[in-house]
């Protein structure tokens, strides 16, 4: 089922690439780069990965290989384990355990546990790693560690524990979702300044629906990234982090930028590092930003996108509410509506054939986790942008009608007036302003309806009185008389 990890892969093509020449040059990452890293699997981890081959892992472990106060040592990543040295893995009988291995210093090394059957292939160089999963069938300690000669007695040891079978909690995740709420206010009057922001790539595993966990790449550790507001007219100075527990490099492109690779190439980061660079904002406007390190649609769909509004001199006209909603796909190899951590499918990302649609991330976060709430009588605006990577969205408010649509976020151009449904390419952005003159349920939705059957739904709750004179039950005939039981 995994004996070769995608990721490493991907970490391999992005890796040649990236020395190769910058993104902006054109290279595209090959679907069949093939990974320097992987060994012909052993008969023993292929029988066991076949025979579970439509089985789902219920507990998973990434250990990263390192050095600890002198040692060589594996170190947890992500979950209960994060940073723990030689973390014991604690699982129950029966499991379907998943350990990853990553390796983190670029030494050779590999994992096994022979009392349980199960050994990975060797990881050879930086950021390789290999999977290995396994049924725990009995209960007990076990050790596991590295077969390499020497490694063992060098530090690279630990033990699992298998504890007898209870009723568990499927693992919810954090939730990566951003609030549309969570917006800057409007600038004001004032002339042009410097602006500062400083962001950091975060690969962290989250909710991407109720039970069901994916491994999102994030900029501030949400689905869209923070939403930046300047003036033009403004000098923007962006600083981006690459967190040290990051497996990938990430940069920056902005579409508000005028500059090759819109700071791609000024801010590739590795695992640890920090890189700036400044621009002005030139043009007004509701501008997209993503990672564009390759394979770029890969960062783009597992979470690095987000807008730079970049407003006129005077502003935009004034409303009650602001929202800020991004829609994007997820490319998972299970099915869409399947339970646990699921893991990322290149084919079907080359295939542009997503499992998921989102709004803000996540199945949910736009009805569960954070509805957007205004009140009757009130003028709400959406900022809304699509990072893909790679649908066009036929963004449409259920129940309502968009009084302006400035199109394509362009905000020095007048906007059209009295739009029922508007569209937004990938990578592109619009702002839609509504009024809400009737209390009730509105949905957000891409007009594409079958992607609200993959989790594309928000929900706008507007409360007040009712306004039988725009909307109301019945033929009009009589008034309507209150029911008496
Ligand atoms: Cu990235």
């Amino acid at each position: 089922m995994i004996s070769t990890s995608t990721r490493a892969m991907l970490l391999a093509s992005a890796l040649s690439i990236v020395s190769a020449g910058s993104y902006a040059a054109g290279p595209t990452a090959a679907p069949s780069a093939p990974a320097p890293v992987a060994k012909a699997p052993t008969a023993a981890t292929m029988a066991a990965n076949s025979a579970m081959s439509h089985a789902m892992p219920n507990a998973m472990f990434t250990l990263r290989t390192g050095i600890a106060q002198g040692k060589m040592v594996y170190i947890g990543k992500g979950g209960s384990i994060d940073g723990q040295v030689n973390p014991t893995l604690t699982v129950h009988e029966g499991d379907i355990v998943q350990i990853t291995l990553i390796n983190g210093e670029g030494a050779e090394h590999d994992i096994a546990l022979p009392e349980l059957r199960a050994s990975s292939q060797r990881v050879i160089g930086p950021g390789a790693s290999s999977t290995l999963v396994f049924h725990a069938n009995d209960i007990g300690t076990f050790a596991y560690f590295c077969t390499i000669g020497g490694h063992r007695e060098a530090g690279m040891y630990g033990t699992i524990k298998v504890e007898a079978a209870v009723a568990r909690e499927p693992d919810k995740g954090v939730s990566i979702s951003r609030d549309p709420a969570d917006l800057p206010p409007p600038v004001g009057e004032r002339g042009p300044t410097t602006v500062r922001y400083a962001l950091e790539a975060i690969e962290r595993v989250g909710r991407l629906d109720d039970n069901t966990t994916y491994d999102f790449w994030t900029f501030n550790g949400k689905v869209p990234g923070p939403m930046m507001r300047v003036r033009v007219g403004d000098t923007v100075v962006l600083s981006l982090k690459n967190a040290p527990d990051s497996v990938m490099l990430h940069n920056i492109d902005l579409h508000a930028v005028a500059g090759p690779g819109g700071g791609a190439v000024l801010t590739e980061v590795g695992p640890g590092e920090t890189k700036s660079f400044t621009f002005k904002a030139t043009q007004a406007g509701l501008y997209v930003y993503h990672c564009a390190t390759p394979m770029v649609s890969n960062h783009i769909s597992n979470g690095m996108y987000g807008m730079i509004l970049v407003e006129p001199v005077s502003g935009l006209p004034k409303v009650d509410r602001e929202f800020y909603v991004m829609q994007g796909e997820i490319y998972t190899a299970e099915a869409f509506g399947r339970t646990g951590l699921q893991e990322f499918s290149v084919e079907k990302l080359l295939n542009e054939r997503p499992e998921y649609f989102v709004f803000n991330g996540a199945v949910g976060a736009l009805t569960k986790e954070h509805p957007l709430h205004a009140k009757t009588g009130e003028t709400v605006r959406i900022y809304f942008g699509v990072g893909g990577p790679n649908f066009t969205s036929s963004f449409h408010a259920i129940g309502t009608i968009f009084d302006r649509v400035y199109t394509a976020g362009s905000l020095t151009s007048p906007p059209a007036t009295s739009v029922q449904t508007t569209t937004v390419a990938p990578g592109g952005a619009t702002v839609v302003d509504i009024s809400l003159p009737v209390p009730g349920r509105f949905v957000l939705v891409d007009h594409a309806l079958s992607r609200m059957e993959r989790g594309l739904v928000g929900a706008l709750i507007v409360e007040g009185p009712p306004n039988p004179e725009i909307f109301r039950d019945g033929d009009g005939t009589a008034p309507a008389a209150p029911m008496k039981h």
